[in-house]
């Protein structure tokens, strides 16, 4: 039996690219899970997908959005009893609007990134961890970014709220490290989902251009790195993993073939 058999992990942004890979991959370990995102209808599709091939995994489908605080809390209160004890925490969800200069960022497109990336994941964390520690086990999986270790022109709010995440996720380390809960954060360079097509807000030619002559990674193989950060032994925590294409070496160093 693997390390994470019968777990439950909660995923927020599981309706496409690394939380739906990641949903996908876990419930192939026997997990079972909270999928959770805005799109109800596509957690829908993913759990009748998945519970097709894994009869013997328990699946809860549930629209959350990560911005509202209030959702959060009832979503984590009344959570079925089969997943009520969250093992895993995958806190994925996020975004980007656009690539305006600072001094052009419209109040809400900011408002939008500093409440998806940064207060969701801080809200979430803070709903889930507390029975975590009653519990003695968990562990809290953030989903950094190069943007959140390197700023680019074109990216200051999106970096500033993934800076958050890497000082978030090294503070709540330090805060947990009397406890056996693990805290890591995977921060990825650029991974080909939906995250280009909702920067460009649906224009999917200026999307395209962005993995133009590079093959860039795909949401699998940041799941694959999820799930294998949760499988490691208990007493065994993987705090920070920044990973990239081949053809990428930082936010702006990127081999494109002509
Ligand atoms: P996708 O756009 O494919 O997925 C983003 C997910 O976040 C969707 O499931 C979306 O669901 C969810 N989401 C967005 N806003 C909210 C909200 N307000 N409440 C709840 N869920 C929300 O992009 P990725 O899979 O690439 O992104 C996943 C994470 O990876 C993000 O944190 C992103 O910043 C990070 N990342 C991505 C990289 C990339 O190049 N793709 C590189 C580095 C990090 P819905 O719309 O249904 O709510
Ligand atoms: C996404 C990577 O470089 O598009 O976090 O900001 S990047």
């Amino acid at each position: 039996m693997g390390r994470l058999q019968g777990k439950t992990v909660f995923i927020t942004g599981a309706s496409s690219g690394i939380g739906e890979a990641s949903a996908r991959q876990f419930a192939k370990e026997g997990c079972n899970l909270v999928l959770t995102a805005r799109r109800l209808e596509k957690l829908e599709q993913l759990k009748a997908d998945i519970s097709k091939s894994h009869l013997n995994i328990f699946i809860h489908a549930v629209k959350l959005d990560v911005r509202d605080k209030k959702q959060i809390d009832t979503v984590v209160t009344e959570l079925p009893a089969q997943v009520k004890d969250v093992d895993v925490l995958v806190n994925n969800a996020g975004m980007v609007i656009g690539t305006d200069p600072l001094i052009d960022v419209k109040e809400a497109v900011v408002d939008q990134m500093l409440a998806t990336n940064i207060k969701g994941l801080v809200f979430l964390t803070q709903a889930i961890v507390p029975r975590m520690k009653e519990r003695e086990t968990g562990h809290v999986i953030n989903i950094g970014s190069i943007a959140g270790k390197q700023a680019y022109a074109g990216g200051s709010i999106y970096c500033a709220t993934k800076f958050a995440v890497d000082a978030i996720t090294k503070a709540l380390a330090i805060e947990l490290v009397d406890t056996p809960i693990r805290v890591s954060q995977i921060c990825p360079g650029m991974v080909n989902t939906e995250f280009s097509t909702v920067r460009f807000q649906g224009d999917k030619e200026k999307a395209d251009n962005v993995y133009k002559g590079l093959q860039p990674l795909v949401a699998d193989d940041i799941a694959e790195l999820i799930v294998f950060t949760a499988g490691r032994p208990a007493h065994v925590n993987i705090a920070d993993m920044l990973v990239f294409p081949v053809n990428q070496a930082d936010s702006k160093t990127v081999y494109r073939r002509p």
